[in-house]
């Protein structure tokens, strides 16, 4: 039976001897990109700094990450030295977050598939080889044209429009099969568009919802690639971060679903985050520039997801909104603008 992943220990102290009778090791590959870049410190802070070891295929960006745990060079299409990684330090979790993300992946089809599907068939073997849990994303990308829009459910229709889909929805469907027939203790949830103010996404068709906090703090217009209306299922990163331990630290017994749970924060469209942005900042001005291919890759996928099966199945409950969210990204942002950290 594969070891399930670790229990969170209580907030870790640093200088504290803890006795952890089943301390795991994690690894999070990818670690340099917009979710890894804060999921790395998250989960140190709760199961400890050497425990955790960030690897990426370029870690210049993500030196810090290096400051206080494990950090290793890894390019994930490589299954001999990401093998190698796993088991320098008997890693039982991996975080699997290697992806090129859905208006990227429309520009090169070809090396998107090579590259989401490489990582993720890599990961789901050197789990099934090590007894290691594996989480590995999936996104409202994974939906398409004639799948609800409203309410999209967990169990529904899966056709989507862009290579980034096709990778998310066969990804899900790798992580059920490595689960059933090796017993790979493989889980995921579709993330929403995410925000967050650590490291800027890059490609994204939720990206926007980003950058327009940053225009606004610098001063500058925004010029929105999606047309007003456009709503899009959305989620603020410490929802995300929760998520990610919520459901790896879940009862197996309880899940009746594993790759990969709907989870949904707040659903907004461009006209209503220039709203709660002008509320703070009145004279924020934003135009619209519409991006075709951004705009019918968003048009084909959920306005917003019905989340119950997460909820009841292991706990998801968002915390963060529109209102909240705002005024955080403005605050963290000016601070790091006053600071002179804003490229
Ligand atoms: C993208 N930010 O826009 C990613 C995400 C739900 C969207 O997968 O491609």
């Amino acid at each position: 039976m594969c070891q399930q992943f670790p229990k969170g220990i209580p907030k870790y102290q640093e200088n504290t001897t803890y006795i952890i009778k089943d301390m795991k090791n994690i690894l999070v590959v990818g670690a340099g990109g917009q979710i890894g870049s804060e999921l790395v410190p998250y989960l140190r802070n709760i199961y400890g700094d050497s425990h955790v070891v960030a690897a990426d295929l370029n870690c210049a960006p993500c030196m810090k990450l290096g400051e206080n745990g494990p950090l290793e060079n890894l390019d994930a299409l490589d299954g001999k030295q990401y093998a190698e990684i796993v088991k320098k330090y008997k890693i039982d979790a991996i975080f699997n977050l290697v992806a090129l993300l859905s208006a990227t992946g429309e520009k090169n089809p070809q090396l998107a598939w090579k590259i989401n599907m490489g990582a993720l068939m890599n990961s789901l073997e050197i789990a099934r080889e090590n007894g290691a849990a594996l989480f590995t994303p999936s996104s409202i990308g994974a939906f398409g044209n004639n799948t609800p829009h409203d309410g999209t459910p967990q169990d529904t229709i899966m056709h989507p429009s862009t290579i980034y889909g096709v990778c998310k929805v066969t990804g899900e469907l790798l992580g059920d099969y490595y689960h059933q027939r090796f017993g790979v203790d493989a889980r995921s949830v579709r993330f929403p568009g995410i925000i967050s103010n650590e490291t800027l996404p890059g490609g994204g068709t939720t990206d926007y919802a980003v950058e327009v906090y940053y225009a606004a703090v610098k001063g500058e217009q925004f010029t929105c690639p999606l047309p007003e209306g456009t709503y899009l299922d959305m989620m603020y990163m410490p929802d995300a971060l929760k998520a990610c331990v919520q459901l790896m630290e879940a009862d197996p017994s309880k899940l009746k679903h594993r790759n990969s749970f709907n989870i949904s924060a707040m659903s907004f469209e461009p006209s209503q985050i220039l709203a709660a942005i002008q509320k703070r900042m009145p004279e924020f001005k934003m135009v619209y520039n519409v991006d075709p291919i951004k705009k019918a890759i968003a048009e084909s996928w959920p306005n917003y997801m019905d989340d119950t099966c997460a909820r009841n199945e292991w706990g998801w409950n968002p915390t963060w909104n529109l209102e909240t969210m705002t005024d955080d990204m403005l605050k963290v942002i000016a601070d790091k603008h006053a600071k002179g950290l804003l490229k």
